[in-house]
């Protein structure tokens, strides 16, 4: 972005989406994270000297252990090409070379060239703003064919360096080039230029290499020169904590926007080194995962052995499209991933039990909904049948996304360990109020349950940081739909909540206690969706199976209702009150998900 009048940019993009339903969106996600950094600030505020100051001890011991786990014996190399697709379609199309153009269209650009990056225009921009930033900007569709078949001959280079390469998309790569170092007697300088060289005279692009001892360090390196450059950081102690001592931390992988804005915002971190001298606050204020990740990208440390390749856990395909609405638009984009996917289990001779299908709405809201079968598929017809399912319980749809997974492979065995959500419910159902509570099967890494009474300072602090006073982490995150419901109590106790959402937190944060699903928590908002999903489920079930959300006769649900209503105004239904969806029969149908989420 460098020469990029990034003021006309910014007044641009802003200009443009303002009103529109990403524009909304963004305007929500920022309101969370200012809630979340709100939240810290107030956190980090009881903290006091000595509090901090144990936290360092607790830092420094965490550091003396990372110090023990560097590894300078491995070279890697990170490779990725430079403006990929738009540099296959110029190799096709010679006309458009140095012309600015972008592969995409009108709603999305996948990437554009650099000549069309000197005006701002860049990846995941919608195509008419960038026509506003750069009017003579050639638009190309997109052509994954082409790239496949480009990707697999630059892979065939990578293997000759490394025939254990870790593939991460089809343009980057990273790789081990200790031996190729070693028994060629080169330097690694000389390793990277020689496989850029090959790359170029194989296929005529151009990629970027980063060196160094290990990957993290190395995928940063790629970035230094690109395009068409490489940059190498020694296997030298000295030398890594000189290079990340001034590296902005947004340019670690694992640290985001969200992240980045939380670091700054809270603890005036915007440097690696920073993550370092602000380790008591750090441990203090994350949980032990995110210390662990903060304090090793601070000392430069990453991975460095081949990590052992594990079965595939599952198979996926997904679709960007404009947006549509009509049902019968929305079946038959299913039909078309439902097809894809069984094509590639019979490629891979695969068969799943667990079927996710993944929306994203027009107004870019993510939602998975998943079912696990008792019987092995692959077909695309059995595929179609439960998918189907899931896809009707969520009309009426505007969707701009859709994507099906399919998981727990034959021999997977790890969702016989999974509690339904009916055992659930029938568990917390027998319990009548809802106070008991329910112990997960697992066992000891099922940390217990936040309802214990908090007595002093620190623990409180530990309580609202998602840590139980012994250290593990419970609290599921906040800012969710289910944070209303444990907040919106009249005795503000915990103790009121319904039995299925105390016992849903993050496993060693983690792993899902309801579903098993891991994902880290700097994923916030995945973890946010999550949790509402399952929140949103059990709602749409309880209704279901014929609780009264509206009656108050039962007890937690009376609850359920008043505390959705308080922060999600509306959530029941813009109309105040829930349908009353009876079917022909008679029964009680199950009302959309939508329903509990709709927000005004
Ligand atoms: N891509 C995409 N959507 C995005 C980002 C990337 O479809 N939001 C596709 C198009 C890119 C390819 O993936 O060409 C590789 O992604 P990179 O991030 O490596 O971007 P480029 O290779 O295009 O450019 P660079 O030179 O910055 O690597
Ligand atoms: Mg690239």
């Amino acid at each position: 972005m460098d020469g990029v009048d990034k003021e006309k940019v910014q007044r641009v993009v802003y200009e443009m989406s303002k009103g529109s339903k990403y524009f909304e969106n963004e305007k929500r996600r920022e309101a969370l994270v200012m809630q979340k950094i709100q939240h810290m600030k107030s956190q980090s505020a009881l903290l006091t000297d000595s509090d901090v100051k144990n936290h360092e001890k607790a830092a420094d011991i965490k550091i003396k252990n990372l110090e023990t786990q560097r590894d300078l014996s491995r070279i890697w190399m990170h490779v990725d090409l430079d403006a990929f697709y738009a540099a296959v379609e110029t190799l096709e199309n010679p006309t458009l070379a140095g012309k600015p153009m972008a592969v995409g269209g009108m709603s999305m650009i996948c990437t554009a060239n650099y000549e069309a990056r000197k005006f701002g225009v860049r990846a995941a921009m919608p195509g008419f703003i960038a026509c506003r930033l750069c009017p003579d900007l050639i638009f190309v569709s997109p052509n994954f064919e082409k790239y496949t078949s480009y990707s697999e001959k630059v892979r065939q280079v990578f293997h000759d360096y490394d025939p254990n390469f870790l593939a991460r998309s089809l343009d980057e790569a990273y790789l081990d080039i200790t031996d190729q170092c070693l028994s060629r007697n080169m330097s690694s300088e000389e390793v990277a230029e020689e496989l850029r060289r090959r790359v170029y005279d194989l296929t005529g692009l151009t990629c970027s290499a980063g060196v160094a001892p290990n990957r993290m360090i190395a995928k940063v390196c790629s970035d230094v020169n690109k395009p068409n450059g490489q940059f190498i950081v020694p296997n030298d102690r000295a030398a890594v904590m000189a290079f990340v001592s001034s590296l902005p931390i947004r340019k670690i992988g694992g640290i985001g926007k969200v992240t980045e804005r939380i670091l700054k915002e809270v603890l005036s971190v915007s440097v690696c080194e920073d993550l370092i001298d602000k380790r008591g606050l750090i441990s203090a204020l994350f949980s032990s995962i995110s210390t662990d990740f903060f304090l090793s990208v601070g000392l430069g440390i990453g991975g460095s052995t081949t990590p052992v390749e594990e079965p595939r856990k599952s198979l996926s395909c997904e679709r960007t499209f404009s947006e549509i609405s009509h049902e019968d638009g929305l079946f038959a984009k299913l039909e078309e991933l439902a097809d894809n996917l069984a094509r590639e289990l019979e490629s891979e001779e695969l068969q799943g039990r667990t079927i996710t299908l993944k929306l994203k709405t027009a107004t870019f809201e993510v939602r998975t909904r998943s079912l696990t079968l008792p019987f092995l598929v692959c077909r695309k017809e059995d595929l179609l049948i439960h998918a189907s399912k899931l896809l009707k319980a969520e009309l009426p749809l505007s969707l701009r996304l859709m994507g099906l997974r399919v998981s727990h492979f034959q021999g997977d065995s790890s969702f016989l360990n999974q509690r339904t959500l009916a055992e659930y419910f029938s568990v917390g159902n027998s319990a009548g109020s809802g106070s008991s509570e329910i112990s997960l099967a697992s066992g000891s890494s099922v940390v217990p349950s936040f309802t214990a009474e908090v007595s002093d300072k620190s623990a409180e602090l530990s309580q609202k940081n998602g840590k139980n006073t012994d250290g593990t982490n419970s609290k599921i995150r906040d800012g969710t739909l289910v944070d209303c419901f444990f907040q919106g109590t009249d005795s503000g106790s915990a103790l009121d909540c319904p039995p299925l959402l105390k016992e849903m937190r993050w496993i060693d944060d983690l792993q899902c206690s309801l579903c098993k699903l891991e994902i880290p928590s700097f994923l916030e908002t995945e973890r946010q969706e999550h949790v509402d999903f399952h929140f949103a489920e059990l709602l749409q079930r309880r209704y279901a199976d014929g609780f009264d959300l509206e009656a108050g006769s039962q007890g937690v649900e009376t609850q359920t209702r008043r505390h959705l209503s308080q922060p999600y105004k509306g959530t029941l239904s813009k109309r105040g009150h829930i349908d009353r969806a009876i079917d022909s029969k008679g029964k009680r149908k199950c009302l959309s998900i939508d329903a509990f989420f709709s927000k005004d």
